[in-house]
């Protein structure tokens, strides 16, 4: 059974317990209801961009099956359920609302409110609209001022249905696998694009933060961040230096600008002096707009070391549990990075973990998926959590990644997130072992007897 401490803080019936998922990841249904193409689109559809030629063309058909899909929510008892909209189903290539693709999101999030589950909707979650990448994406100053009209739209359209809002996903992830590393769409590889793709999606990000207190006063907002826990096992004062380096890299790249209305120093001063972020007057300020939570994605810790270069050098750790992913299994590297925040910002406003969770390569067998690993996985971090909160940090929730299996990015279907298994050839869902020991949980945890 999953039966944390009597006195963790998962218990306490107002620690918001919830599953994430993200549109692209499991809508399908690419061009229904005129919906245009975004960056992954395009990115899936390229020979050798993702394995298997996998697309998320159909994924889980939650477009079409949303309404079992809200059922299995409300059976699992979840407080809250953290779901993307789609930017190209909604705004047309005028800049005009698309009224089919607004009505999609309006009967979810009407149908989640009569089931009693609150919900928190991030608006990009990754899917760009292609013919904005195609006008320089987010290299591209002009696309933060798209961000913000699209941003007005949909809250306009959506104020009273949304608990909580979420400008950004990960913005780290967009700037650096997207325009840096070109793991992710639209693959470009160049550490200067990634930059200008930073600065231009954090700016997007505060005037569309100020855009939805405006259309949405009654809800919170706040941006939801990934975090790495960068540690070394080398012994040298430059290993030590290489740690520190990987979460400036990770970490106060995106959080300083945020938190503390600037741009870490040491980062382009010593890591990347060529690649300085194309900033204007007032930029910082809006970016720094004051945050009513901030949402943090945890996964894994990375050893590193140094490259003899003034820079790190990943070093993977033998003999330690990894996921289907190969991400270290690391809860104390959650703690310590909450623990860290809350030392390093004056202002840390209330924290939701809004993903956390692992792959592992799920199958049914005689009608059921025993997945031990991640059961231990969702435990481990949650005690992780309460450690933290006993030391002082604000967290308020904590949501698992992911409701379903779904479309991981660059792997496809190969990897496997979800709580509830999917069979990608019928569409059966089938609720692992972990999601039905969180329903009993969550069950309990409501009328306790
Ligand atoms: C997040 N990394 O992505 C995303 O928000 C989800 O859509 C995704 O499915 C989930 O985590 C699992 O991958 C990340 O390389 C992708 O550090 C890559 C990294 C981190 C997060």
């Amino acid at each position: 059974t999953f039966d944390p401490p009597a006195d963790a803080v998962v218990r306490r019936p107002d620690f918001l317990l919830g599953v994430a998922t993200a549109a692209y990841q499991i809508e399908g249904a690419a061009t229904e209801d005129g919906r245009l193409p975004s960056i992954w689109d395009t990115f899936s559809a390229t020979p050798g961009k993702v394995l298997h030629g996998d697309t998320g063309a159909v994924a889980c058909d939650h477009y079409l099956r949303w309404e079992e899909d809200v059922e299995l929510l409300a059976g699992l008892h979840v407080d809250a359920y953290r779901l993307s909209i789609a930017w190209p189903r909604v705004v047309d290539a005028a800049g005009r609302p698309n009224e089919k693709g607004l009505a999609f999101y309006r009967k979810l999030l009407r149908r989640l409110k009569e089931k009693g589950i609150r919900t928190s909707v991030t608006l990009y979650h990754w899917d760009l609209p292609q013919h904005l990448e195609d006008a320089g994406g987010w290299r591209n100053r002009a696309t933060a001022y798209r961000f913000a009209e699209y941003a007005d739209l949909v809250s306009r359209e959506l104020a009273g249905l949304v608990d909580f809002w979420s400008t950004l996903n990960e913005p780290w992830c967009s700037a650096m696998l997207g325009y840096g590393t070109g793991h992710h769409a639209p693959g470009q590889a160049d550490l200067l694009a990634a930059n200008q793709a930073m600065h231009h999606l954090l700016l997007g990000h505060g005037l569309a933060l100020a855009t939805l207190r405006r259309n949405d006063p009654a809800s919170r907002k706040g941006i939801v961040v990934n975090v790495g826990r960068g540690t070394t096992d080398g012994t040298t004062p430059d290993d030590a230096r290489a740690a520190e380096l990987f979460e400036l890299q990770h970490n106060d790249w995106v959080l300083d600008p945020l938190l503390r209305g600037q741009y870490p120093p040491r980062l382009h001063d010593e890591l990347w002096p060529a690649a300085r972020p194309p900033v204007q007057d007032g930029d910082l300020e809006t970016i720094g707009t004051p945050l009513d939570f901030l949402g943090i994605n945890y996964y894994f810790r990375t050893n590193v070391r140094a490259d003899g270069n003034g820079g790190y050098v990943e070093v993977p750790l033998p003999g330690v549990e990894r996921t289907q992913m190969g991400w270290e299994v690391h809860p104390d590297g959650l703690r310590d990075l909450l623990t860290g925040f809350h030392r390093r910002y004056d202002n840390l406003p209330p924290i939701y973990i809004t993903e956390n969770g692992m792959a592992s390569d799920d199958r049914v067998v005689d009608g059921a998926v025993v997945d031990r690993q991640r059961i231990a996985f969702l435990e481990r971090h949650l005690a992780a959590v309460d450690e933290a909160v006993k030391a002082g940090v604000d967290v308020r929730g904590y949501y698992v990644w992911s409701l379903l299996d779904n479309f991981e990015w660059a792997f496809g279907y190969e990897r496997r997130f979800g709580i509830v298994h999917v069979d990608y050839a019928t569409q059966r869902r089938t609720p692992k072992r972990s999601a039905e020991l969180l329903r009993e949980f969550l069950a309990r945890r409501r009328s306790p007897s």
